[in-house]
């Protein structure tokens, strides 16, 4: 009965401390290097799949680029949040703590839109696809003209 009442302890000190490890970065810095890692790779994917709608490369990985896409969409918006984090090397904006509210919905709706590119590349139509590309970029863009310094 004790032995199984500490292996019930441990389990939750466990499962508490790895989700703290993973809601928090040890330095400014550190929240700085994930969140750009996850922007490059959005860069990339978004990119190859732009590349391939306008007849540049081969279409081959389209529906992969989609869902890398749509799977990172949710993870940088937690380390732009990260205090401190407007200074140092990084050319987010501090508007991102000053109207964190806009902050947060811009990068909602890149979400959803990213999902449905997802969505419609599994479909398979291209000129849909396009469509939803033109939408996607459109938050990008939004994001980055209110939030990144330029
Ligand atoms: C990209 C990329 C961006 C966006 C933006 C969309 O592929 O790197 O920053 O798309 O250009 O308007």
């Amino acid at each position: 009965m004790r032995k199984r009442f500490i292996y019930v302890i441990c389990l939750t000190l466990t499962i508490v401390v790895a989700g703290m490890a993973y809601a928090q970065f040890d330095k400014p810095q550190d929240a700085i290097k994930y969140r750009q890692a996850v922007m490059i790779l959005l860069g990339h994917h978004f990119g190859k799949i732009g590349a391939a709608l306008g007849g540049a490369s081969e279409d081959k990985t389209i529906v992969q680029d989609a869902r890398v896409v749509a799977m990172l969409a949710p993870l940088p918006w937690e380390a732009f949040l990260v205090p401190g984090t407007d200074n140092g090397d990084t050319t987010m904006s501090s508007k991102v703590f000053e109207d964190t509210g806009t902050f947060k919905s811009d990068a909602a709706a890149f979400e959803k839109e990213a999902i449905k590119l997802d969505q419609v590349a599994a479909g398979g139509k291209m000129d849909a696809l396009k469509v939803q590309f033109g939408a996607v970029a459109k938050t990008c863009k939004a994001c980055h003209g209110n939030f990144r310094n330029r």
